[in-house]
């Protein structure tokens, strides 16, 4: 990660969501596209994925935050330097929906989250009566909450694979890399030394 001479471009993705939402699951799918049994996650898991941008290759570093009640104080530790964040819902837990939506708002009111988009998976869609994308997208009020990013809702089951790479293709479409036309405008300080060395980087590989 960040060698000189790197061509490939990098992002990180920020997977949250309620406990039990089926993060773990999503992110153990989409790594070695099979099904892994999980345990509640205490801390956070992290996986490197590949996936392809306007026909580049991009690396994706997704960091999986547990979503237990008590871990949720954590996840604004983890939103520096996102680039897209997910949230994961357990389309199938109707009594959890408001919940997981006021997590939802809180995180989307972060400083460090400003402008980045966001893609909602409405997990478990294998599930009998789970809710739609249209049922979710009404619920969580999105074109409100979502009025100053770009958003999208993606239907999945992390269990089947059913619209989980579909969807992680659809991130790192939309995602914001520090070399995007208005990035700098926007960025801190920080983000202005990274643009520029991923700059020289790239000259430099060109030669
Ligand atoms: N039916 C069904 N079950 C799922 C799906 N995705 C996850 N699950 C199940 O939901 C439970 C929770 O999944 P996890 O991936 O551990 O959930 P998590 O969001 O990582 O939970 P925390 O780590 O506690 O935040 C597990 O029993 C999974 O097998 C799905 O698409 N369909
Ligand atoms: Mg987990």
């Amino acid at each position: 990660m960040g060698q000189q001479g790197s061509k490939q471009p990098e992002a990180r993705v920020l997977l949250l969501g309620l406990d039990n939402a089926g993060k773990s699951t999503l992110l153990y799918k989409l790594k070695f596209n099979s099904y892994v049994n999980t345990v509640p996650t205490i801390g956070f898991n992290v996986e490197m994925i590949e996936a392809k941008r306007s026909k580049r290759n991009i690396a994706l570093t997704v960091w999986d935050v547990g979503g237990q009640g008590q871990m949720r104080q954590y996840w604004k530790s983890f939103h520096q330097d996102t680039a897209a964040v997910v949230f994961v819902v357990d389309s199938s837990d109707t009594q959890r929906l408001d919940e997981a939506r006021r997590e939802l708002e809180n995180t989307l009111r972060s400083d460090q989250l400003r402008g980045r988009p966001l893609v909602v998976f409405t997990n478990k869609q294998d599930v009998n009566g789970a809710l739609t994308v249209t049922d979710i997208t009404e619920r969580f009020n999105l074109r409100k909450i979502c009025s100053d990013r770009n958003w999208f809702v993606q239907p999945c089951s992390a269990s089947t694979g059913f619209g989980v790479e579909e969807g992680f293709q659809r991130v790192a479409q939309m995602l914001k890399l520090p070399s995007d036309p208005g990035m700098m405008m926007k960025d801190n300080f920080r983000d202005t030394v990274h643009y520029l060395r991923s700059m020289s980087t790239s000259t430099k590989g060109a030669e």
